[in-house]
């Protein structure tokens, strides 16, 4: 059924209960996936995939996907809709109070007061203005541009090295470390494996489908999740997902799911699914590997050759230190999978020769660092890691991780790098950067010391925000905390193509183009880069707005610095072509002929080859076979089970062992009683984030015009709630309106909410008023995993939930906001 057709199913059907169904039905049935190519149109780009614009006097109408996209996504669909959306900003826009009274405004009627157009002069002279004068009077450490967000891909357009260029130019900034994505797991890898492990190739599919007979999805959902990719997205893996499924009806490979919901990807396997209660994964494989041990099963030869300090670990998990041996009981007992389940699935683990690629959701959770630390030391305990198709692997369900690489070269973009003779007040600037979900949290607490793998971090005073292609009053958790922050600030201004939540809450917005509407370059594929794309401008900028480089251009010419963030070039294609004949020199090195530039532009791609020995790769091979040949990035050089390092920190919320430390909130603590359910909020399939939304695409998954709360029958009866209803999830923090899905596809005890829905206060400006649509963020903790990695710990929350039996309040936030 094509999407069009199902929305028009959708409009005819008024209950909600047949979009949980259809939501349910497409997920088993179909790898997900949308229209067929026609090779003849404008080529372009985007992180749901490549396309072709369709254009129809000046205007975007539709596309056809890229020929060589073997599982394009039916999200790319929804990008006209997107250009044209309601929500287009489409002049540029300031707060009514910050225009008459500028940084002395009263900055608590964000998000209430009305917008007032201006002219693009009188918007780029204020901003610069705004930008001297902070920088002046309190100094670069009291401007945060950490901007972190999923802009529109390309190596050009990327505005937040285009602001952090300009800002830099302008004095400096205060930036960001690690991203919401991998906060704990990218900081504790490198002290366990020695490299970040969560954004490298992993062991190719087809050896993983040669080799594995046990394939396991821990926490992780890759049908829905590689849809998408940092770069443009090539969906390489959908076709290994298609084999494994042949494999796994043939009874070749069995496929387990470890996760609280059942998922689109379990659904599509028919996985065999074990349920842990959320956050509980750690004391699963305490008792997996309590039993590996006491059986003298585990493999103590990959032990003693490839990993170092497993005897503190082996004192901890027997008991030595807390009286306290991680049996199968008491791991069952707090994670509430049966006994007989845990052993039997460690005992498959080890019997048959096993993949375990486990997602990221897991450590968006209190002490999250602890999750791929222990899986690591399981996976030791196996003894199969560097073994074709075995092992474990941490990015099979992002980015198309394990479809093999292309002989590429790489692809260069913009920097920050400033190339000028002249000084300037970028000369003293000395980067100074904090953990980014750490943010709001430095807003509200100047001069608090923070720990951080090792460090100290001062938080500086932070007057002003300038945000550039993202959404933090989506992707940031305790909404109204951060609405309280804020307050705090003199300056707030946002680049961005839609009145998202966070460009209403912005002293000034300016209007920002999408890919379409402009120039670019990228690769295709993240991690196999099968292609070099032209991302063509198929249209005009939409109404006035203007591209991240044209708007960071103006405002670096009136801080008398134009020629610096240039770089001396007179257009945007001299940078294109730039990058794209430094790529090619770069091949030519490695013996890759690639087209003129011209000949590129003009066909749309270049495609590479993948060879022989890229499609066996095994990650961890030649470690395994010759370790001291091929020693780790860990300071032993090998595994580190536990590490001296961390030993070294001292921290009480992370030992120098992986163990489980109980989190902030979870369906055993205290505060259970009060909020018996906890909510989950994996991302979503229809969207990414917050983007697409206010497209037509809502129509496929919302339910009474709200965003799904997918709930347990059985917690659903005990509140009197029925698939449809709308509902009101509650907790301490905050409160939002959702639509419910009864289902069995979550544990009881659980609930799940996508991340990603636009927050749409009922009463903006009021303390703690209600969202109306579903911005789950409404609900969770704003704190860091652990003083090691300061991760977001999105994934560990707890919540009740109330039929809302109340006339349901309009949803505003897709249409503009109040214009003077
Ligand atoms: N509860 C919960 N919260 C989460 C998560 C979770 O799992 N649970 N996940 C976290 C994760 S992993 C992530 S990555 C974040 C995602 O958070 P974000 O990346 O902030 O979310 P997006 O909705 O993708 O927002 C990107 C914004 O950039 C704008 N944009 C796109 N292209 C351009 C451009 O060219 N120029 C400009 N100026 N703007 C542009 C879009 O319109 C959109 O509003 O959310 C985090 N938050
Ligand atoms: N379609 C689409 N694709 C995307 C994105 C998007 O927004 N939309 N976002 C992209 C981005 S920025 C990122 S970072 C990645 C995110 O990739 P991930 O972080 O892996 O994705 P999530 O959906 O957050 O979580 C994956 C699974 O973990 C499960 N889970 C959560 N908590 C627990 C737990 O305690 N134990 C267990 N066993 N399982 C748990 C969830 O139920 C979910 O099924 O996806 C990328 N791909
Ligand atoms: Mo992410």
């Amino acid at each position: 059924m094509g999407n069009i057709k199902r929305r028009e199913f959708l409009k005819g059907s008024s209950a909600a209960a047949a979009s949980a169904l259809l939501f349910n039905n497409l997920s088993a049935n179909s790898l997900i996936s949308g229209p067929v190519a026609n090779k003849s149109k404008s080529i372009s780009g985007s992180h749901f995939g490549a396309f072709r614009a369709h254009v129809k006097g000046g205007q975007f109408t539709g596309v056809t996907a890229f020929e060589d996209d073997p599982n394009p996504s039916p999200m790319i669909n929804a990008l006209p809709s997107r250009t044209y959306a309601k929500t287009r900003v489409e002049y540029p826009m300031v707060r009514e109070g910050f225009l008459k009274h500028g940084h002395k405004s009263d900055t608590s009627k964000r998000g209430t007061e009305k917008f007032v157009r201006v002219s693009w002069e009188k918007a780029l002279d204020l901003v610069a203005s705004e930008i001297q004068r902070v920088q002046k009077k309190y100094g670069y450490k009291s401007i945060y541009a950490g901007s972190y967000g999923w802009y529109c891909t390309g190596k050009l357009h990327n505005p937040q090295t285009l602001m952090n260029r300009m800002m830099k130019i302008s004095g400096g900034y205060v930036g960001r470390i690690g991203d919401y994505s991998t906060g704990a797991a990218q900081i504790i890898l490198p002290h366990v494996l020695g490299s970040i492990e969560v954004y490298e190739q992993q062991t190719s599919w087809p050896l993983v489908l040669k080799h594995a007979k046990n394939v396991v999805f821990w926490g992780a959902n890759p049908l829905v999740t590689c849809q998408i990719e940092w770069d443009v997205a090539g969906h390489g893996a959908f076709p290994y997902l298609e084999q494994l499924k042949k494999a796994h009806k043939k009874g070749q490979i069995d496929v387990y799911s470890v996760d609280p919901v059942k998922n689109d990807t379990a659904m599509y396997f028919d996985s065999t699914m074990i349920k842990p209660k959320p956050n509980t994964d750690v004391a699963m494989m305490l008792g997996m590997m309590h039993y590996l041990h006491t059986t003298k099963q585990y493999d103590e030869e990959f032990i003693k050759k490839y990993t170092v300090g497993f005897k503190d670990f082996e004192d901890y998990l027997l008991g030595k230190v807390d009286n306290t041996p991680k049996t199968l009981k008491w791991a069952s007992n707090i994670c509430g999978v049966k006994e007989e389940e845990i052993k039997k699935f460690a005992q498959t683990l080890k019997d048959k020769k096993s993949m375990l690629m486990a997602g990221w959701g897991v450590q968006r959770a209190d002490h999250g660092e602890q999750f791929h630390w222990t899986l690591v030391t399981l996976a030791c305990m196996l003894g199969q890691i560097g073994v074709p198709g075995c092992g474990f692997g941490f990015s099979y369900h992002y980015s198309n991780g394990g479809t093999p690489s292309s002989h590429a070269p790489g692809l260069g973009g913009i920097s920050t790098n400033i190339n000028s003779s002249r000084q300037g007040p970028w000369t003293k600037y000395e980067p100074y950067n904090i953990p980014c979900a750490r943010m709001v949290d430095m807003i509200s607490n100047p001069g608090k010391v923070i720990d951080f793998n090792g460090r100290k971090i001062e938080y500086p005073e932070i007057k002003m925000v300038y945000w550039t292609s993202g959404n933090p009053f989506h992707h940031h958790q305790d909404r109204n905390n951060m609405i309280e922050a804020w307050k705090r600030l003199e300056t707030f201004i946002v680049h961005e193509p839609h009145w998202t939540p966070t460009a209403r809450m912005a002293d000034i917005v300016l209007p920002a183009t999408t890919e379409i509407e402009r120039n670019d370059i990228e690769i295709i594929g993240d991690y196999n880069s099968s292609h070099i794309i032209a991302m063509k401008k198929a249209i005009e900028p939409v109404k006035e707005s203007k591209d991240d480089y044209e708007i960071c251009r103006l405002i670096s010419k009136r801080l008398g610095y134009e020629k610096e963030f240039t770089d001396g070039k007179k257009t945007q294609m001299d940078w294109i072509k730039e990058f794209y004949n430094n790529s090619k020199m770069q091949g030519e090195n490695k013996g890759i002929k690639m087209p003129s530039f011209e000949e590129f532009w003009e066909k749309g791609y270049v495609k590479f080859e993948v060879r022989k020995e890229d499609k066996n790769f095994t990650r961890y091979e030649k470690y395994r076979q010759n370790p001291m040949l091929h020693p780790l990035g860990t300071p032993s050089g090998k595994i580190e089970i536990s590490s001296r390092v961390i030993k070294k920190f001292n921290y009480d919320d992370c030992l120098h062992y992986p163990s489980w430390i109980e989190p902030a909130e979870w369906l055993g603590s205290k505060e259970s009683k009060k909020y018996p359910l906890h909510v989950l909020s994996p991302h979503p399939k229809y969207r990414l984030h917050s983007q697409l939304s206010n497209t037509w695409i809502r129509d496929l998954y919302e339910v009474n015009g709200r965003e799904p709360i997918w709930i347990n029958p059985e917690d659903a009866k005990k509140r009197g709630i029925k698939n449809g209803d709308i509902v009101k999830v509650y907790n301490k923090r905050g409160s939002t309106l959702a639509g419910a899905i009864v289902t069995n596809n979550v544990l009881p005890g659980v609930v799940k909410m996508d991340e990603g829905g636009w927050y749409d206060p009922k009463e903006p400006g009021k303390d703690k008023t209600m969202c109306k649509h579903g911005d789950v963020n409404q609900l969770t903790i704003d704190k860091g995993t652990s003083k090691l990695a300061q991760g977001n710990i999105s994934n560990t929350a707890l919540v009740e939930i109330e039929k809302y039996t109340k006339q349901a309040p309009e949803i505003t936030v897709f249409d503009k906001p109040a214009i003077v």
